[in-house]
C-alpha cells in the first residue's frame, strides 16, 4: 500500500456526537430541561414529532458505545456535555449525579485508549436560562463561564481538548433569525445580539477554562466556502455577503477583533454598535480552531431571500446528500487553506465531517452497505490530506457521526452514523463506512490510496 495519503504521527482519528442528539434520559438524575426538550414539544417544529427523550439511549449505554469506538480504532472521541445535567437551572446549584455521568464516560474512554474532546455547549441551553432571555441576556457570558469552571474543575485533568461552543452561527441563524431551531425566534434585531453574546460567552469561557487548568481550548465553527455563480457584480457582492454572514461573522471578531463590514448592510437597523471592551473579551488567544465542514455554496444575488439577498445555485450532475447538501470535497481543502492564510497559521481540527444518506435497513446482514458515505469519507479525507500537503497544521479529523442520531428539526429521518441504529431495539450495526474508516485509521491513511 502506498504512503501517498499517510497522515502525520499523533494525528487524532475521531468520531463526534452531541448530548441531546444521542443521550436520551433528558431529565434523569436531577437534570433540568433544555430548550430542545421544549422545542420538540412545540407542535410542528420537529419532523415526525420526534424528540430526544430516548434517542440512542447513550446515557444508559455509554459503556457499549465506547466499545464501538474501540472497534473502529479511534484514538479520540468528541462529545458534548449537557449544561442542564450539570447545573439544572443553568446557574447556581451543581447536580453531582449529572456530572458523574461524564466523569465515568471520560474514564471509560481513557481505559479504551481514546482521548476525550469535550464541547461545553452544543445547543441544549437550559430552559431556565431561556426564561431569563437566553442568548439575548448579556449575563449569559458569566453563566457560561461559571458552568465551564465547574466542568473543567471536574474533568480537566483527563480531557485533551476543550471546546467552548459548537457552531454558534447555527444557534443564531436557526434559533434567532429564521426560527427553525430552538428557541424558535425569527428576528432581525435579536440575531446580532445573540451572536454577540455567544461570542462574549466564548471569550469568558476561554478565560474560565484556562483559570480552571484546562489544557487545549478553542472554538468550533461550521464553515461553508462560497463560490460566485458568475462574474456579474451582483453575484460577487452576494458571495461576499454570504461569506461574511456565515464564515467571517464569528472568526473575524475572535481572531481580528472586529465584525465584517458587510453585516451592517445585511442587518440594517438591526445591527447595533458593540462596545470595544466586548471585542477585547471575545478576542482570546485560542489553542486551536475546530472546523465543521459538510458542503459549499455556489452563490448568486437573489433579492427574494430575506435578509441576505443571496441564493444557492444547484449544480447539475453533482451528488447531493439527504440534507440536500452538495458533495464537494475540494472545498474542504479550500476552507482549511483559507483559514490558515487569513487567521493562522494555527492548529486546526476537522471537528465534524460526514453525510446523511438513505441507508437500506440492515435486514439480517452484519453490515449496512452505504457506498455513497464510503465515497464521501474517502474523498474528504483525501482533501484533508491535501490541505496538510499544502502546509495546513491539521491535527485531527472527527467523523460525524459515531451513531445515527436525532438530527434536530429533521428528527430521526436523517442518518449520519458510522453505526446504523435501530431506534426501536437500540441495536447498533456497523455500516460499510465504519469498516472503511477503521481500515483508514489502522493504516494511518494509507488505505485512502487503495
Ligand atoms: O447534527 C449536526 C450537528 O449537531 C452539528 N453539525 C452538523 C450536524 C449535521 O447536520
Amino acid at each position: 500500500m502506498s504512503d501517498t495519503y499517510r497522515f502525520p504521527d499523533g494525528f487524532l482519528w475521531g468520531a463526534a456526537t452531541s448530548a441531546y442528539q444521542i443521550e436520551g434520559s433528558p431529565l434523569a438524575d436531577g437534570a433540568g430541561p433544555s430548550i430542545w426538550h421544549r422545542f420538540c414539544r412545540t407542535p410542528g417544529m420537529v419532523a415526525g414529532g420526534d424528540n430526544g427523550d430516548v434517542a440512542c439511549d447513550h446515557y444508559r449505554r455509554s459503556e457499549g458505545d465506547v466499545e464501538l469506538m474501540r472497534a473502529l480504532g479511534l484514538n479520540a472521541y468528541r462529545f458534548s456535555v449537557a449544561w442542564g445535567r450539570v447545573i439544572p437551572e443553568g446557574r447556581g446549584a451543581v447536580n453531582r449525579p449529572g456530572l458523574s455521568f461524564y466523569d465515568r464516560l471520560v474514564d471509560q474512554l481513557l481505559a479504551a485508549g481514546i482521548q476525550p474532546a469535550v464541547t461545553l455547549f452544543h445547543w441544549d441551553l437550559p430552559a431556565a436560562l431561556d426564561d431569563r432571555g437566553g442568548w439575548l441576556n448579556r449575563d449569559i457570558a458569566g453563566w457560561f463561564a461559571e458552568y465551564a469552571s465547574v466542568v473543567v474543575r471536574a474533568l480537566g485533568d483527563r480531557v485533551a481538548l476543550w471546546t467552548t461552543l459548537n457552531e454558534p452561527w447555527v444557534v443564531t441563524d436557526g434559533g434567532y433569525l429564521y426560527g427553525v431551531l430552538a428557541p424558535g425566534h425569527r428576528s432581525l434585531f435579536e440575531a446580532p445580539i445573540a451572536t454577540h453574546n455567544l461570542l462574549r460567552a466564548h471569550g469568558a469561557g476561554m478565560q474560565a477554562i484556562r483559570a480552571a487548568g484546562g489544557r487545549q481550548a478553542g472554538l468550533v465553527v461550521n464553515l461553508e466556502p462560497k463560490y460566485p455563480a458568475s462574474d456579474a457584480p451582483g453575484d460577487l457582492a452576494a458571495t461576499a455577503r454570504a461569506d461574511a454572514y456565515m464564515n467571517r461573522q464569528y472568526l473575524d471578531p475572535v481572531f481580528l477583533g472586529s465584525y465584517p463590514e458587510e453585516l451592517r448592510a445585511i442587518f440594517g437597523e438591526g445591527w447595533p454598535d458593540f462596545p470595544a471592551e466586548d471585542l477585547a473579551l471575545i478576542r482570546q488567544p485560542l489553542d486551536y480552531l475546530g472546523i465543521n465542514y459538510y458542503t459549499r455554496s455556489v452563490t448568486r444575488h437573489d433579492p427574494s431571500v430575506w435578509p441576505m439577498a443571496t441564493g444557492r445555485v444547484r449544480q447539475p450532475d453533482h451528488t447531493y446528500t439527504a440534507m440536500d447538501w452538495e458533495v464537494y470535497p475540494q472545498a474542504l481543502t479550500d476552507v482549511l487553506t483559507w483559514v490558515t492564510r487569513r487567521y493562522g497559521p494555527l492548529p486546526l481540527y476537522v471537528t465534524e465531517n460526514g453525510a446523511a444518506f438513505y441507508d437500506a435497513p440492515a435486514a439480517d446482514g452484519p453490515v449496512v452497505e452505504d457506498p455513497l458515505r464510503v465515497a464521501y469519507y474517502r474523498d474528504h479525507l483525501r482533501a484533508a490530506h491535501e490541505a496538510i500537503r499544502q502546509g495546513v497544521d491539521l491535527r485531527g479529523y472527527f467523523a460525524w457521526s459515531l451513531l445515527d442520531n436525532f438530527e434536530w428539526s429533521a428528527g430521526f429521518a436523517r442518518r449520519f452514523g458510522l453505526y446504523h441504529v435501530n431506534f426501536l431495539t437500540q441495536q447498533r450495526t456497523p455500516k460499510a463506512s465504519a469498516r472503511y474508516y477503521a481500515r483508514v485509521i489502522e493504516t494511518h491513511g494509507a488505505a485512502l490510496g487503495a
